[in-house]
């Protein structure tokens, strides 16, 4: 029936969602070298040399910045990435994610 299939899709289309991308971001700190957030960016996010640096930047400057944006259990994996190879190196850097 017409009536119901609209009135049904309407409530599908109004209930809030889970974003399906999240954002991962870098925080910036005092410590972690910035060659080795370059590093990070290069070998874990897949970025140039010339976007790392230019990320790397953006968080020493701004405090955070995007590394990239992806679905929820890749995010969450290269945040544990991100932070397994910073401790291992002995550096606080941090990251985090964010629904895109
Ligand atoms: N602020 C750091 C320094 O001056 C560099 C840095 C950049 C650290 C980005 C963390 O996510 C970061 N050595």
């Amino acid at each position: 029936m017409a009536q119901t299939d609209d009135a049904v899709k309407e409530r599908a289309k109004t209930k809030k969602q889970e974003p399906d991308l999240f954002k991962v971001i870098l925080l910036n700190d005092d410590y972690t070298t910035m060659d080795f957030v370059v590093h990070v960016l290069e070998s874990v996010f897949q970025k140039s040399p010339a976007e790392a640096f230019r990320i790397m930047m953006t968080v020493h400057v701004q405090g955070r910045g995007i590394a990239g944006t992806y679905p929820w259990e890749v995010a969450e994996t290269k945040v544990e990435t991100v932070t397994t190879m910073a401790r291992e190196a002995g550096f606080p850097l941090k990251a985090v994610t964010e629904g895109a």
